[in-house]
């Protein structure tokens, strides 16, 4: 990687794979998410209108984890973080991830797009509210005062990812993309890597094995996201 301008910019896309070292499970790996719930019974519009109390006890239980004390951001988070703090131009992280460990490690210019395990939104009037209780059918909507009204922030398949001309802006123009965590299964995420060939930035996958995309990327750093990603970081800001 030759040295990047300061005023350069930096994408970074994230997945499960970063947070499986805080304790939290990815969604295809051995005993991942997928093995345990059929997608389209708790991650898809139909699921939810078929049986909104099977989705709502699929997010719960996944709050609950993620409020668990022992669930805390892993120095892969605190090395981008980092970046963003120290990089002399924009780091722009885009999570596929719905926990909170990248907001509590410190990264700011941070997109969710696929939403937020601690936010609800109305059905009745769309707010999108901080929530981090169990949700019911009983649950009341606090703006209508109806029950049954809340559903998770979150996006699940067949809806359109959150944010996305802020993003496909920022791999327009960004001099280096890093991939971390993620099997490249998932569009539009596992197209943004080919987006941001196409403007000429410098590509790499830092991922505990070879992902789905791979063989896009121009370079690879694969091992635990907890060595990968604070080593590779360091060689990034080297090249201030
Ligand atoms: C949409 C909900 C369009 C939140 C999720 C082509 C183009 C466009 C769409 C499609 C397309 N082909 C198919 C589609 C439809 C679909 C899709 O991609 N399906 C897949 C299954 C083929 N996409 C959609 O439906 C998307 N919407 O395209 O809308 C549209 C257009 C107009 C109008 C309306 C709509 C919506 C996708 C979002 C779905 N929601 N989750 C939640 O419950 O969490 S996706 C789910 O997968 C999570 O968000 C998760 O983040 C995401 C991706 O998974 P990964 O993060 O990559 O996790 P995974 O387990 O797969 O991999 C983990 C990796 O980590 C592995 O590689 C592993 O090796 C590595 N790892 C493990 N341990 C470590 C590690 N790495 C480092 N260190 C470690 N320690």
């Amino acid at each position: 990687m030759e040295k990047l301008k300061p005023e350069s910019s930096i994408v970074i896309l994230t997945g499960a794979g970063i947070s499986k070292e805080s304790g939290l499970d990815t969604f295809r790996d051995v005993g991942g998410v997928w093995s345990k719930f059929r997608l389209e019974d708790v991650a898809t519009p139909e699921g939810f209108a078929r049986d909104p109390q099977r989705v709502h006890e699929f997010y719960n239980a996944r709050r609950r984890n993620l409020l668990d004390p022992e669930v805390k951001p892993n120095r892969a988070h605190d090395a981008l973080a980092r970046l963003e703090q120290e990089w002399p131009g924009e780091v722009l992280l885009v999570t596929q991830n719905i926990d909170d460990l990248h907001e509590r490690a410190g990264s700011r210019n941070l997109i969710h797009m696929h939403g937020e395990l601690f936010k609800v939104r109305s059905l009745y009037t769309h707010r999108v509210l901080e929530w981090q209780e169990d949700l019911t059918l009983e649950t009341l909507c606090p703006d209508t005062g109806r029950p049954g009204g809340l559903r998770p922030h979150v996006v699940w398949f067949g809806e359109m990812p959150l944010e996305m001309e802020r993003i496909y802006e920022a791999l327009s123009n960004c001099t280096l993309f890093m991939s971390i965590g993620t099997s490249g299964t998932v569009y539009p995420a596992a197209n943004f890597v080919y987006e941001a060939h196409q403007s000429g930035a410098y590509t790499v996958e830092l991922n505990l094995e070879p992902s789905n995309g791979a063989t896009f990327f121009q370079s690879h750093r694969h091992g635990p996201a907890t060595e990968v990603v604070p080593v590779f970081v360091d060689e990034v800001l080297a090249r201030r």
